[in-house]
């Protein structure tokens, strides 16, 4: 019953690759208090005092750094949520999202 059944030339090999992450990054800008700064990333990111400071200075200091990184999904949610808080207090206050190299 089964002489013309043929086993198949080509192996199936599933491939399971990690996600690709994203960095979120905070945005230096003049108007947004530092405590505001802090206090959002403490909130949004589970930082620390001190973590959530030396993000902050650093982004000061130099214009922007990387907050943490994530999933698209999560990176995206978190850093619109961010924003969104500090916009709601009518501050600047910007996180942007891109892919990790
Ligand atoms: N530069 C702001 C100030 O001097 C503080 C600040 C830091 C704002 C980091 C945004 O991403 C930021 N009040």
């Amino acid at each position: 019953m089964n002489d013309t059944v043929t086993k198949p030339k080509t192996k199936v090999r599933t491939k399971v690759e990690r996600p690709r992450l994203y960095k979120v990054l905070l945005v230096n800008d003049d108007f947004t208090p530092r405590d505001f700064v802090v206090m959002i990333l403490k909130a949004e990111f589970g930082m620390t005092e001190d973590q959530a400071y030396k993000v902050m200075i650093t982004a000061h200091k130099l214009g922007v750094c990387v907050v943490a990184v994530f999933t698209k999904d999560v990176a995206e949610t978190k850093a619109t949520r961010a924003t969104d808080a500090g916009r709601a207090k009518g501050y600047p206050l910007l996180f942007t999202t891109e892919p990790e190299d």
